[in-house]
């Protein structure tokens, strides 16, 4: 055996090497707050006993967490190696010792609050090109001892080593680049929120809540979604990251004057504000992709009307920096609807995931159609000259809201007491308004529910009717009906092509 155990090492140690830097790279690509390191440390951190603590803190000061992450590189670097060594002759135990490794992060992830599938995405990618590393260099390495090994004057081990130093090389600079990788785009990520972080804009105010929006009652959405709660719809795997001085938008096509808008340009203009409902055509009856939110932002007719659309234009592709793009109908935009190149969502700057620095909102419209995150460029065009993301899927290329209304409390299944029930929820029509909603019990009489106010006819609106049902299982259903007296269909259709309809349908057990 001509090769010695420490080969062996050193290629657990660049293996393990390049799924950290992989991880890292991932975490960071991702907006995965924390590297699997960092994770780690922190349950670590959350698991010593209080005193342990205190000396920590009292013998390191500040740089008890910078102490406690080095030990766990350090330990990490010491454990790659020695699997490296196992390698050699336990393939699997040493696999085996790296999934033990890669679950501690995994259990470090699941026990933070509200994990997401995708936090755990940093680990799995360092583990996979962890094994690949290793199986790669230990391949070198067996070919290399084979040849050593051969009686064969033939044999070149020079050859095979060199192999080898190259295959080491290669996934040293593999994990170096992956490193800066990481790094340039933890920054950006930093950048764009230290921006928006300091960011005050002028004219932007704090959600100003009408009286009698809400009943209050437990269990229905509360009329304000918190921005933190507020659904999340999009194709980019990694959210653009842009500071508001390095953000532009281009006006631009069928128009008399191109115009290229930035930041400070638009922020300068005057400040339109309103409570608008968004929701997704994906929405299922009863779904929650749907939120509202006060957003603050300019609003676009008065800037396309500077633009000057030409006569012949009908449409606008809407296009973001993440390349997504969205067709809008003109008329859309240029109406006396408040359709506004959004800056803020509930009195803050736009949450970077919901379209940080700038993004497109506009009423009565589904978001595949309209509402355009990190938006950046606006070409005004005719709907037969093109195409978007959703259309070119079966989507429609028109997206108007469909009217629907949703039962909140009591949930679908709930024991309640029979007797007087209050049955509660929302009901939406964005841009044309709701004037009554109806609830009826296993399909009998339609009785009125008691609308609470809105301040326009852009938001949902929360209803309450109280009910007499009988012991046994019951069946509640609910619609709503515009303000142009339409009643919302009982038919149901599918989410594909342009949104679901039927009525909401729930079943409850009312008992003695
Ligand atoms: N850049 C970009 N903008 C986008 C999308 C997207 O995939 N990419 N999805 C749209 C869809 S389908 C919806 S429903 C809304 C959702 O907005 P939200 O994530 O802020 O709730 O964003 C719209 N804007
Ligand atoms: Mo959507």
């Amino acid at each position: 055996m001509k090769t010695s155990r420490g080969w062996w090492a050193l290629s657990g140690l660049v293996a393990g090497v390049v799924g950290l830097a992989l991880s890292y790279a991932a975490a960071a690509l991702l907006h995965v707050r924390e590297s699997p390191v960092a994770v780690v440390a922190e349950g670590f951190a959350s698991l010593t006993p209080g005193p342990v603590v205190k000396w920590a803190i009292n013998t390191f000061d500040k740089d008890d967490k910078k102490v406690l992450v080095v030990g766990i590189i350090l330990f990490l670097l010491v454990a790659f190696a020695l699997l490296g060594r196992l390698a050699r002759r336990r393939w699997w135990a040493a696999v085996t010792g790296y999934v033990v490794l890669a679950g501690i992060a995994v259990v470090a992830v699941a026990t933070k609050p509200n994990p997401s599938v995708i936090d755990f995405a940093p680990t799995v990618v360092g583990f996979l090109f962890w094994i690949v590393t290793l199986a790669v260099l230990a391949e070198w390495l067996r070919r290399w001892e084979l040849v050593a090994e051969s009686e064969d004057p033939r044999a070149e081990p020079m050859h095979t080593r060199r192999h080898f130093f190259l295959a080491v090389g290669g996934a040293t600079a593999f994990a170096g680049a992956a490193g800066l990788l990481g790094r340039v785009a933890g920054s950006a990520r930093r950048r764009a929120e230290e921006s928006r972080r300091l960011l005050r804009i002028e004219g932007v105010t704090a959600p100003d809540v009408p009286d009698g929006v809400s009943f209050e009652i437990p269990g229905v959405s509360t009329w304000e979604t918190p921005s933190d709660d507020f659904y999340l719809i999009d194709t980019a795997f990694i959210k653009p990251t842009i500071a508001p001085a390095d953000w532009s938008l281009r006006i631009h096509g069928m128009v008399e004057k191109e115009i290229t808008l930035s930041y400070r340009d638009l922020v300068a203009r005057e400040i339109t504000q309103d409570w608008i409902t968004l929701n997704c055509v994906s929405n299922t009856v009863g779904g929650d992709l749907i939120g509202n939110a006060w957003w603050s932002g300019v609003r676009l007719a008065s800037i396309l009307a500077e633009a000057g659309p030409l006569p012949e234009a009908n449409a606008v592709l809407q296009t973001s920096d993440d390349g997504w793009n969205c067709g809008t109908p003109l008329a859309a935009l240029m109406d006396e609807r408040n359709a506004m190149l959004a800056v803020a969502m509930n009195g803050e700057p736009l949450p970077i995931e919901h379209g940080f620095p700038v993004r497109t909102i506009v009423p009565g419209l589904y978001g595949y159609v309209s509402a355009t995150k990190w938006v950046v460029d606006m070409e005004v065009t005719r709907f037969d000259d093109i195409t978007a993301y959703w259309t070119d899927k079966g989507w429609s290329e028109l997206g108007p809201v469909k009217i629907a209304s949703r039962i909140d409390v009591p949930r679908n299944g709930d024991d309640v007491p029979a007797g007087e029930l209050v049955v509660a929820g929302v009901a939406w029509l964005q841009h044309t308004g709701i004037s009554a909603v109806e609830v009826q019990v296993d399909g009998g009489r339609w009785q009125r529910a008691e609308l609470a106010t809105t301040p326009n006819v852009d938001t949902w609106v929360q209803w309450r009717v109280s009910l007499d049902v009988e012991e046994g299982s019951r069946q509640l259903r609910v619609r709503a009906i515009d303000l142009e007296d339409d009643v919302q269909t009982g038919a149901i259709a599918d989410v594909l092509p342009d949104g679901a309809t039927g009525w909401h349908t729930i079943e409850i057990n009312a008992k003695a």
